[in-house]
């Protein structure tokens, strides 16, 4: 599908916050693809979608996993707001006609990250955090330098940040989620 088609759905799939949002990551996503050489088509497309399967009730998400035959985990199960990323992937293959392989893969790992993600994979993340609309997050100047110097910097302050946000709330951590940090904590060290 042609970008203006995808926007066009997605506004009304989506609710307004969330779409304002959904351009804030794909402006973004593009800023980064342009300062650390990755496909800026790709970052637009996955950037543009990454969401897509937001807002859907936590009972829909379960059952439209369980219909599409997607694998769900007990820790997705306990906080079932996880599969959207899963599900999104799922969504921009079917409902939005993507082909791409990568861009599929940065939808799919961009709430809790996976070790070894590739470029980018991390822009998506990091775009999804630092992207103008939001402001609740600590460090968010910080991060949003880092992120135009340093991807793998700027991952491990996400991560590390979001695990110490999780702990404080009481939010199960997805083994992903540490995971990655692990990954990241080793690859700077
Ligand atoms: O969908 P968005 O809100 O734009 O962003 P997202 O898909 O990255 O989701 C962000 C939320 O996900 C944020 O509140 C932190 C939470 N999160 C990240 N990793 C984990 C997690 N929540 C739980 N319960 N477990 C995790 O491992
Ligand atoms: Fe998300
Ligand atoms: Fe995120
Ligand atoms: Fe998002």
């Amino acid at each position: 599908m042609k970008r203006a088609e995808i926007e066009k759905k997605l506004k009304k799939e989506l609710d307004k916050e969330r779409y304002t949002h959904t351009l804030g990551v794909m402006y973004t996503a593009a800023a980064l693809a342009m300062a650390h050489q990755c496909s800026l088509e790709q970052a637009v497309y996955a950037g543009l979608l990454h969401d897509c399967a937001k807002c859907i009730s936590n009972h829909d998400k379960l059952k439209l996993c369980k219909k599409h035959k997607i694998p769900v985990s007990s820790s997705e199960e306990q906080s079932p707001f996880l599969l959207h990323a899963k599900l999104g992937a799922y969504f921009a293959k079917k409902r939005y006609k993507v082909e791409n392989k990568e861009i599929l893969h940065a939808i799919q790992v961009h709430t809790t990250g996976e070790p070894g993600m590739n470029t980018l994979d991390k822009i998506i993340y990091i775009a999804d955090y630092i992207e103008p609309n939001r402001d609740k997050a600590p460090n968010l100047e910080l991060v949003r330098k880092l992120a135009f110097e340093d991807l793998d910097e700027a991952m491990l302050k996400i991560l590390s940040d979001t695990l110490h946000y999780l702990e404080k709330k009481g939010g199960k951590i997805d083994p992903l989620t540490l995971e990655t940090y692990q990954y990241f904590q080793k690859k700077l060290s």
